[in-house]
């Protein structure tokens, strides 16, 4: 059997788990009388079983996955975890969208999270990226980037929630994002995309396209603040980081500055940018830099000619930027070219010391097919390339490549696959960090067409399962999926330990057992109404199946503050606060503490209930609100 031990253990206590939770139902089938396996019966089983394992995607009900995947929601604004090989969507994390069954973006613990965007309804979630040491996952944070509000969240990987959000000043569009990969991820990186005015005040012309850029941005991971950014020429889309804490690189699809789509594809070459991280930190101490838009964010001078970057021209429009997880090399992804452009990371040091030309850092530029937008790679040498208008997958040899630029006849395209259809980016299992295992592949394809039971004029996406750990790529699986995932990650279960219930002195509800503090209310214990002018604290615990205040009396347009506190120390009972016609809606899981505030506008008996199925007398979880008029 190739399952590994861990995963047989948590087998183990799944099912013991299961066993006793069972127990009842287990009695009362007791009495049925079942025919002994005999050796040959039990023999026959375990070779369809491993038959059936070897990389299979197939997992029995009951039967755990190897890998979380981290899945963006694009423009839903969430986040889904996966399990993988299953493909079964496990959770859904919201993020920079607002979301009724938790209350994300309702309560007032979210809305403190999400600071000066409180107000925003909407997001387009693209890049999930895990923080690092050492080149490795290391299960503390996923960072994701919102294209749409410039914003870029941080999400705890221990509850899986969001516990800050930042919006980014002196940018438009928060496009490309990755981590640091080494020592470990003391920044997040990202791009802005769209150019702007520098100052972006409507104040001097904005005809004048010469005064727009661009700025990479890099954020400390612990704070969640921009710690610099760096003005470019050009604009920025997608980047990546090396393995040796020193550099990181941007592709460029924009470096004509063009505002319309024919002057944007003009030019025959862009661009990748890279940064050296120890001349950007040496200008910031050295106080080399500009302040805009009235706040105080540095900002690097970091144009053509600057010793921060440099520019290295690359085939037409680059989208994709992955880094081997060797550590050898940048790949920048053509999209108007039929072209990768293979970076060698080793050779910046020599163009950063001006010994060679940027051009002379590409190592390869192997011709793959039409549309070559993102590369994955395995551990065996191999990079996987989606190729958008061909809707396949090109697999190829990177040292072959590099072989066939220095005028060897190789041929380093091993297999192309038909995708279905029109992938943006893919994935390989643990691929963007040193454990990159070969074992899995996700292709994220836009397009699903014929491909599942029409559902209307809108399908969903198709992200398909491919099995890479033989010679051939094999599809294995198509997996319906909302819009719209971009980018995603696959992490080995191992390097994840979630919490089953919430600690009393968790940080994303702390600031609201501060205000009980000084109500003078133990929220574990107490059920308490709490009136200050005309705001109303309505303090209550919940066990299934009560809550600990069935009724309470508030004046017609007082401001009313629920708070909830789970008291319940079971494992998955999570309990809601409903108050109907009230557009109130949250979740408390176990342990926790949830609060939400809204205006008594409706004269009469209010009903609140529990939302989450929480016990067999859920539906008599329940209690009024009496507002006098
Ligand atoms: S992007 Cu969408 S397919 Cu935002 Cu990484 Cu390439
Ligand atoms: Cu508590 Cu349903």
């Amino acid at each position: 059997m190739h399952r590994s031990d861990d995963e047989q253990q948590a087998q183990g206590l799944e099912n013991a788990g299961r066993r006793s939770f069972m127990s009842k139902t287990a009695l009362l089938g007791a009495g049925a009388v079942t025919a002994p396996m005999t050796a040959a019966m039990f023999a026959s089983m375990a070779k369809a079983n491993a038959a059936e394992a070897a990389n299979s995607p197939i997992r029995h009900p009951g039967e755990l996955d190897e890998y979380y995947g981290f899945w963006s929601g694009g423009h839903s604004g969430e986040v889904r975890i996966m399990g993988l090989p299953s493909m079964r969507e496990l959770m859904r994390i919201p993020v920079f969208n607002i979301d009724s069954a938790t209350g994300w973006g309702l309560t007032n613990e979210s809305k403190r999270i999400k600071g000066d965007s409180a107000h925003l309804m909407a997001g387009d979630s693209h890049h999930p990226h895990m923080s690092m040491t050492d080149g490795r996952y290391d299960g503390k944070y996923v960072f994701i980037n919102d294209k749409a509000n410039s914003r870029v969240a941080r999400i705890r990987c221990d509850v899986m929630k969001v516990d800050k959000m930042i919006t980014i000043p002196n940018v438009q569009a928060i496009h490309g994002l990755r981590v640091q990969k080494v020592p470990y991820t003391k920044y997040v990186i990202c791009n802005g995309e769209f150019e702007i005015p520098m100052n972006n005040d409507g104040k001097s012309s904005m005809e004048d396209v010469s005064t727009y850029r661009s700025l990479f941005n890099v954020i400390d991971a612990e704070t969640l603040e921009v710690a610099f950014q760096v003005m470019v020429d050009g604009n920025l889309d997608n980047t990546d980081a090396d393995y040796d804490g020193k550099y990181f690189a941007s592709t460029c699809y924009n470096s004509e500055m063009g505002m319309t789509l024919s002057d944007m594809i003009a030019s025959e070459r862009d661009h990748v940018v890279v940064f050296s991280l120890e001349r950007c930190l040496a200008a910031l101490k050295a106080g080399d830099f500009k302040t805009y838009n009235g706040n105080k964010v540095p900002v690097l001078d970091g144009r053509k000619g600057s010793k921060l970057t440099r520019y290295i021209p690359v085939p037409k429009s680059p989208h994709g930027m992955n880094t081997s997880p060797n550590g050898e090399y940048f790949v920048a992804n053509g999209k108007l070219s039929p072209t990768v452009s293979v970076i060698s990371i080793k050779k910046l040091d020599d163009l950063f010391n001006d010994k060679i030309q940027p051009r002379d850092a590409i190592v390869a530029e192997p011709e793959l097919g039409l549309g070559p937008l993102h590369t994955a790679f395995d551990n065996r040498g191999h990079a996987y390339t989606t190729l958008f208008l061909d809707s396949q997958i090109v697999k190829w040899n990177v040292e072959e490549a590099i072989r066939a630029y220095q005028g060897e006849k190789v041929n380093y395209i091993k297999q192309k696959l038909d995708v279905h259809y029109q992938p943006g980016h893919n994935h390989t299992s643990q691929g963007e960090t040193r454990d990159a295992d070969g074992k899995w592949l996700v292709s994220l394809c836009k397009f699903s067409k014929d491909r599942f039971l029409p559902v209307g004029p809108l399908r969903p996406e198709n992200d398909q399962l491919i099995d890479i750990s033989g010679d051939e790529m094999k599809l294995v699986h198509d997996g319906p999926t909302y819009a719209e995932p971009h980018d995603c990650i696959i992490v080995h279960r191992s390097k994840l330990k979630p919490k089953k219930l919430w600690t009393r002195d968790d940080s994303i509800f702390a600031d609201t057992v501060a205000m009980a503090e000084k109500d003078g209310v133990n929220l574990m214990a107490d059920n308490k109404v709490i009136r200050d002018g005309n705001k109303v604290r309505v303090y209550m615990t919940s066990i299934a199946p009560t809550y600990g205040m069935t009724e309470f009396k508030v004046k017609l347009g007082d401001e009313v503050t629920v708070v909830v506190t789970n008291l319940d120390q079971v494992e998955d009972v999570t309990h809601g606060f409903c108050m109907t016609n009230h557009g109130v809606q949250m979740e408390i899981g176990p342990q926790a503490t949830s609060s939400i505030t809204f205006i008594a506008d409706k004269p009469g008996v209010q009903w609140y209930y529990c939302n989450w199925f929480c016990h067999a007398l859920h539906m008599e979880m329940r209690g009024r609100m009496l507002v006098e008029a």
